[in-house]
């Protein structure tokens, strides 16, 4: 009798729970230009999918897509950087509409990086002024006397033109035309060791492939891009380094909640660790799997992190 009264309970729980069932209109899923997000992206839709949700990828700009999320137009965004895009997610969480669903397990760092080789030019390193007394040694015929930082795509904005303003640097920033053009600048670099300085991140493939540090600049104080008083130059923004101890957050349509409840329930729980997105870009960068096959190869050899995730009631 007893264990009849539980099954008639359970079956209770799972109609309830069918009862807030998921719109079928599409969840909107944000692409953007650097491969763990890409291939994050995918690892999630397709989790939402087998969930029995539609699911649509549209590729965006990575910092107007806060504003996107915000009308509903994008319904989430699976890798918000500190660095990068902490100041347009905090505008967009000001003027409502967008929810933070949490941190990854994540800490991310993203910054001005070199190679190990590049230490034997420079021995000072990672000291930001000991690279600063080094600039000539990242000369190029571009450059004339001052150094080479090739900075990220212009979407992610570095600011790192406004860094060596503000901390008077020898260095002229080139901003480069997709994350592939960093690894370029790395790998023409390595045959010869030839010092090169470049904007890099953690969690990415690329520390598997070439061990190298970041810069160790002024450290980060918040408002250091809002205040000049913040940071060493009273008179400039953006004279610190980027978190060095950042956050990878998920974020949400304030309204997915309501009209996804199961795929909201899934989104919530979602954390990925550092080696697991480094993975998943090293699937794209280094293995040169399409995102899906790659995305699609995560999530079979990953089956323990992610099932638990789409259980009803389990958390
Ligand atoms: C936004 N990114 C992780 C490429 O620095």
């Amino acid at each position: 009798m007893k264990a009849k009264f539980l099954m008639t309970a359970a079956a209770a729980a799972l109609a309830t729970a069918s009862f807030a069932e998921d719109s079928s209109d599409p969840i909107v899923i944000p692409i953007h230009n650097w491969s763990s997000q890409i291939v994050m992206s995918n690892v999630v839709g397709q989790i939402l999918e087998a969930q029995g949700n539609n699911v649509e990828f549209v590729t965006t700009d990575s910092q107007a897509v806060y504003e996107s999320i915000r009308l509903g137009d994008v319904t989430m965004e699976l890798e918000v950087w500190e660095g990068a895009f902490g100041a347009s997610f905090r505008a967009a969480l000001e003027k409502g509409g967008i929810v933070d669903v949490g941190d990854h397990d994540a800490v991310t760092r993203e910054d001005w990086w070199y190679p190990m080789w590049t230490k034997d030019a420079c021995p000072g390193l990672p000291d930001w002024e000991a690279l600063n007394a080094c600039a000539s040694v990242f000369a190029t015929a571009e450059t004339g006397d001052k150094g080479r930082y090739l900075d990220g795509p212009v979407d992610w904005l570095k600011h790192g033109a406004e860094r060596v303003e503000a901390l008077g640097m020898d260095f002229v920033v080139i901003n480069a035309g997709s994350a592939a053009a960093l690894w370029a600048e790395i790998g023409a670099a390595e045959a010869d060791k030839k010092p090169v300085v470049v904007f890099n991140w953690t969690p990415n493939f690329a520390e598997a492939v070439w061990p190298g540090e970041f810069v160790e600049f002024p450290a980060w104080e918040d408002g250091c891009d809002k205040d000049p008083a913040v940071g060493p130059n009273p008179d400039a923004l953006y004279d610190c380094g980027n978190p060095a101890t950042g956050y990878l957050k998920k974020a949400a349509w304030e309204g997915m909640e309501e009209k996804w409840p199961d795929a909201y329930a899934t989104l919530q729980k979602i954390s990925f660790t550092n080696p697991q997105i480094a993975e998943m870009a090293k699937k794209v960068d280094v293995d040169e799997l399409e995102p899906e096959e790659a995305a699609a190869e995560w999530l079979e050899e990953n089956k323990d992190v992610w099932e638990g995730w789409t259980s009803m009631g389990a958390s």
